[in-house]
């Protein structure tokens, strides 16, 4: 099993490693920062640098005009044992500045001072001003040739495979803000395909907040922190948010999926994505489809509570990050399947009355299925965040013979926005060609110089036509490969108008709600109240209320009962769209691998059913956290928490091998957590309140052994949902991971008054 296991095999390194070196804190689990342990005193003789970490290797190497270097992948980062300046020449001392005698003065000829700092002096350059906050992986798309009768992309051929680099995101967030706030996320794939880049740049919610991009400064305007005091950061609880999408009501929608779970991923690894916008594909008779593509996370989609994502944003605000990071370093490589909802290319461009150039509309599934069209996997971390993560740069019009825009007037402004703003965040117009943003097809532009030119251009002629370089670059037809625009008929008055379809507001949104199941409406009802209840302005709130009224009664009745007003009537009669049931998260069961399991033990514990536990854990394809009373090793398990350093948020199921005694720093002015020490004392008070938080938030909870006195001090009964109390550890483990199969204990939220 070991072999086939990677997750089971980098746990297993950890043994082996604190076996051999006896650094616990330094073995290489998921996360360790680098290829070997460090010795403890500073290291003196010159070396060659550390090896990379396995999964560190460098970018492919093509050219800046997209042609393979045959150079290996370490050839892009910096080598050689010594110290030297940015022209190569070596250093003798990086610690003191040159100066006339000890005291000074520092001199002006110090050329090694001055390209220090002058380099570090501009090491920042501008985040992104949607999406700053990100995380991205390398991996690889595989075709299933499904697509390839209705686009002639040669990526969607049958069985080609495509490298991918994808980042992730939130929205409104700057760089260093925290990972799981409320918000919508980015779902970015480029494709280095054979004929040239493809970008999809979606998102986790299939609709946008407006429709016509245009308004886009607008949105973001709202969302982003109050421009006088610069908050709140990274959220949408705050009254210019509201008070602009109550007055623009086509965000009703994309608001509405917002407030649902949809709005805070329990993972990048179990979301959907969406191209939100409808797009053409063409095929090699140059028939056309209308399509609408998605992804599917294999693990299925889930969610936190809102309260796990408030504490998480303090426990670990990089929690998505390094989710995603040490999964693919722990081999567990995440996976979606790329999908296309397809539609016939009529004129009118509506699909079962629903107008697929609205992008706040979607088709439900039960109208038109997803087809299945190829697979991702994520399997390389960036060696390098900033030169791939953050220098990578995406855009909605980067395209590939095969996949076509279509009029969406949303769509319409991103064509221009993605390239006009790389030339402030990356420096000028030759972002291309960044190690990252390389296509891996040849590339012969005719564009030329520019900040940052990579390309050493030979030949005297980038002009056409021309004699003196042989006439080339020579243009490619579409027999030739060349990108051809569908030949569409385009006429109209030229207005400022949107189409009569796009009034509809509030249809849609009545149909994720009357979708959602009994759970999943609290936390809606909640989200609202609690958004709506951070603001200010009484009339944001009225107004709102207002919108929530022509979506449903019972929403806009109980949210106006948080905020302590009166329920206004709907201004319009209310549709009754069917149900989509695909719009639900809960109801179904999803493969466990790669989840969090906690086992709380101590030394009063059978460490040999502990042990046997834990290999289980490895042995499903999950991840065993040991949390234990202090660091160090547990026999001879090393120990990944501490009852200091654990929260109940980081586990996705929690087991408890006994009843741990208080340990060694159990009182309040060491642990806060600690503070209010229960009457008998016997138990370590952090596993009480952890047991108490993971049965809050409806997670599954195991336990052997003496487990059940911590259940009775949590006041959690042996018979609830979810809790499964035994004799053998390892039948209590198969039960916990049935139960986490559906994500939580759905039954265990308490039902609504
Ligand atoms: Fe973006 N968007 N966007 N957007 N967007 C950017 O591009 C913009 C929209 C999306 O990981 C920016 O390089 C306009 C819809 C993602 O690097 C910028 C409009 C969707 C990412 C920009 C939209 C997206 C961006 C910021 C309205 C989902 C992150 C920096 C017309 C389908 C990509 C950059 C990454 C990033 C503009 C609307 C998704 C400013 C003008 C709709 C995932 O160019």
């Amino acid at each position: 099993m070991s072999e086939s296991n990677p997750i089971k095999s980098a746990v297993e390194k950890v043994v082996d490693t604190v076996a051999h070196h006896g650094h616990p804190e330094k073995a290489e689990i998921p996360g360790v920062p680098n290829s070997e342990p460090p010795s403890l005193e500073e290291p003196v003789e010159p070396r060659e640098p550390l090896a990379p970490k396995p999964d560190q290797t460098g970018p492919d190497t093509f050219s800046p005009t997209g042609q393979p270097t045959g150079a290996s992948q370490d050839a892009v980062a910096q080598g050689g044992a010594f110290l030297t300046s940015a022209q190569g020449v070596r250093l003798p001392d990086t610690d003191h500045s040159l100066k006339a005698g000890p005291r000074g003065p520092v001199l002006l000829q110090d050329f090694h001072l001055r390209e220090k700092i002058m380099h570090f002096d501009h090491e920042r350059i501008p985040e992104r001003v949607v999406h700053a906050r990100g995380s991205a992986a390398h991996g690889v798309f595989r075709s299933y040739g499904t697509a390839a009768n209705i686009t002639k992309a040669a990526f969607l051929a049958e069985g080609v495979e495509t490298p991918v680099f994808v980042r992730f995101s939130t929205v409104l967030g700057s760089r260093g803000s925290a990972d799981t706030v409320r918000d919508t996320r980015g779902f970015a794939t480029k494709f280095y395909t054979t004929e040239g880049v493809y970008d999809l740049v979606g998102n986790n919610i299939p609709v946008f907040f407006i429709q016509d991009g245009i308004k886009f400064p607008d949105v973001i305007h709202a969302g982003k922190p109050h421009p006088d005091r610069e908050i709140p950061q990274a959220q949408s609880a705050h009254d210019t948010f509201w008070d602009f999408v109550s007055l623009h009501t086509e965000a009703t929608h994309h608001t509405m999926w917002n407030m649902s779970d949809r709005g805070i991923p329990r993972s990048f690894r179990m979301m959907e994505g969406f191209g939100v916008h409808t797009f053409r594909l063409v095929n090699a008779e140059g028939a056309t489809t209308l399509v609408k593509f998605h992804w599917k996370p294999k693990l299925g989609v889930h969610s936190l509570t809102w309260e796990e994502a408030q504490l998480i944003n303090g426990v670990d605000p990089d929690y998505h990050r390094r989710d995603l990071a040490d999964a693919i370093e722990a081999g567990a490589y995440p996976q979606w399947e790329l999908g296309i909802q397809t539609f016939p290319d009529t004129p009118e461009q509506m699909f079962e009355g629903i107008d697929l150039l609205d992008p706040t509309k979607i088709v439900p599934e039960e109208l038109a299925p997803v087809q299945p069209i190829g697979l991702l996997e994520l399997n390389r971390n960036p060696s390098n965040f900033f030169a791939e993560t953050e220098q990578v740069a995406f855009h909605a019009g980067h395209l590939v013979p095969g996949i076509d825009v279509t009029d969406d007037p949303l769509l319409a402004a991103r064509l221009f926005s993605y390239l006009d703003t790389q030339l402030t965040r990356l420096g000028g117009p030759n972002f291309p060609q960044i190690p990252i943003n390389r296509p891996h097809a040849p590339v012969n532009d005719m564009l030329r110089d520019g900040f940052h030119q990579d390309a050493v251009h030979r030949g005297v002629a980038p002009y056409r036509p021309n004699s003196l370089d042989g006439g080339c670059p020579f243009q490619a037809g579409a027999a030739q490969g060349g990108y051809v625009e569908v030949p569409l008929e385009v006429s109209g008055r030229k207005v400022r108008e949107a189409p009569a379809s796009y009034a509809d507001h509030f249809s849609q949104p009545r149909l994720f709600w009357r979708s959602m199941s009994p759970v999943e409406k609290e936390h809606i009802i909640d989200a609202y109240t609690f958004e709506l209840g951070k603001c200010y302005e009484q009339a944001v709130k009225e107004r709102q209320l207002r919108v929530l009224a022509n979506i449903d009664p019972v929403l806009c009745r109980e949210v106006a009962q948080g905020l302590g007003l009166p329920a206004p009537e709907p201004s319009e009669p209310l549709a009754e769209p069917a149900p989509s049931p695909a719009l639900s998260q809960v109801g179904r069961e999803w493969p466990t691998a790669g989840r969090i399991i906690g086992i709380v033990a101590d030394d009063s514990c059978d460490l040999g059913v502990v042990g046997a536990v834990r290999e289980a854990v490895l042995a499903a394809g999950m991840v065993p956290l040991i949390v234990a009373p202090k660091g160090g090793m547990l026999g001879t398990m090393p120990v990944q928490r501490t009852f200091l350093t654990a929260r109940s948020v980081e586990f996705d199921a929690l087991l408890l091998a006994g009843a741990p005694a208080p340990g060694k720093d159990a009182f309040g002015a060491r642990d806060a957590k600690a503070g209010n020490l229960l009457p008998d004392g016997s138990v370590d008070p952090r596993v009480v309140l952890m047991v108490m938080e993971v049965y809050r938030h409806a997670k599954a909870i195991g336990g052997w052994g003496t487990a059940a006195r911590v259940l009775t001090q949590a006041g959690v009964p042996e018979q609830a949902p979810g809790v499964v109390v035994g004799e053998d550890g390892e039948q209590v483990l198969r039960e916990t991971i049935r139960l986490l199969a559906a994500h939580r204990v759905w039954e265990r939220f308490p039902p609504a008054a």
